[in-house]
């Protein structure tokens, strides 16, 4: 399917949705929102695809929502305009596969709230992160409040969001805001990388490690422990947990089937 705002590929198992409107910095507009959802639903539909991998172009990965969309809107554009923003990151974190996030320049606003919402970030030297909404009269829409928080802890949230401070990328590695730093221009090979470490574990104990991991940093510590538990049983209907505690106990590498 041929995009106007997004770039989508699927390679050796790993699909990749790079925003592309350099122009504009990657701003989140209506029209990439709607090709990231789309992009999305094939992701979904294509059980070969073991890791979804969003990055932007080497100055942006998005600056934020679209300020030029949202300047005169009214209160029902502006709603409709952000469930889209919501659903995709959403969709990101209920997806069954691991997500990463390969940050290089800016990634504000939206774009910082889309980077949140996937489970690993891989960024470069000169990546930014920040959500400046606060300066612009409004706040984070799009859960980036909630994501940061079991990141890096309500103190850093409060600066990034109240005080609207931009985070570079050596302290965002420090902070744990990024999994990964890497040369600029190293950002996606080493996406690359980490979605081939990943593909190489069984495909169901990772989905149920997605799932156990999200509901404890945005539910309950006791929902989470039950849904840790629950996930934890069904593995044992699986052909990998037998093969990888079988392959282990006879001193061999598993062969996981991802059944
Ligand atoms: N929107 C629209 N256009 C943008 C943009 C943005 N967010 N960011 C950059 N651009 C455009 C610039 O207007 C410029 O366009 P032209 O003038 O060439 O037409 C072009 O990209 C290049 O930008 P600059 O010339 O400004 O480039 P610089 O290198 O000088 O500066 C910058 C880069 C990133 C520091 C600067 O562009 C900047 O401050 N951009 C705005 C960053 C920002 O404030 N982002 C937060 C936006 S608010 C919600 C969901 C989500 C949201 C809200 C609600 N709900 C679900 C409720 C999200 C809100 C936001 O993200």
């Amino acid at each position: 399917m041929e995009f106007k705002n997004i770039i989508y590929k699927v390679e050796d198992n790993i699909a990749t949705i790079q925003l592309n409107r350099p122009k504009a910095l990657n701003a989140l507009n209506s029209g990439i929102n709607n090709d990231i959802l789309a992009a999305l639903e094939l992701v979904k539909a294509d059980r070969s695809i073991r890791v979804l991998i969003i990055t932007g172009n080497e100055k942006a990965f998005a600056a934020g929502a679209d300020i030029k969309e949202m300047c005169d809107a009214t209160p029902s554009y502006a709603r409709s305009f952000c469930s889209a923003a919501i659903d995709i990151n959403n969709t990101l974190e209920s997806l069954p596969i691991p997500t990463i996030a390969a940050v290089n320049g800016f990634a504000l606003g939206g774009g910082c709230e889309l980077a949140l919402a996937c489970d690993f970030r891989v960024a470069g030297y000169k990546s930014r992160f920040g959500l400046p909404e606060v300066s612009l009269g409004i706040i984070p829409g799009a859960c980036g409040t909630q994501r940061l928080i079991p990141l890096v802890g309500l103190a850093k949230t409060r600066e990034v969001v109240m005080l609207n401070t931009i985070i570079k990328g050596e302290e965002a590695l420090a902070i744990g805001l990024v999994n990964r730093l890497v040369d600029d221009a190293e950002v996606y090979d080493e996406a690359v990388r980490l979605a081939k470490e990943l593909m190489a574990k069984p495909a169901l104990a990772l989905a149920a490690a997605k799932t156990a991991i999200n509901a404890g940093a945005y539910g309950t510590i006791e929902e989470g422990k039950k849904i840790e538990c629950n996930e934890f049983a069904l593995l044992f209907d699986t052909h990998d947990q037998k093969e990888g505690m079988k392959a282990m106990l006879e001193n061999r590498e598993p062969k996981f089937t991802n059944s």
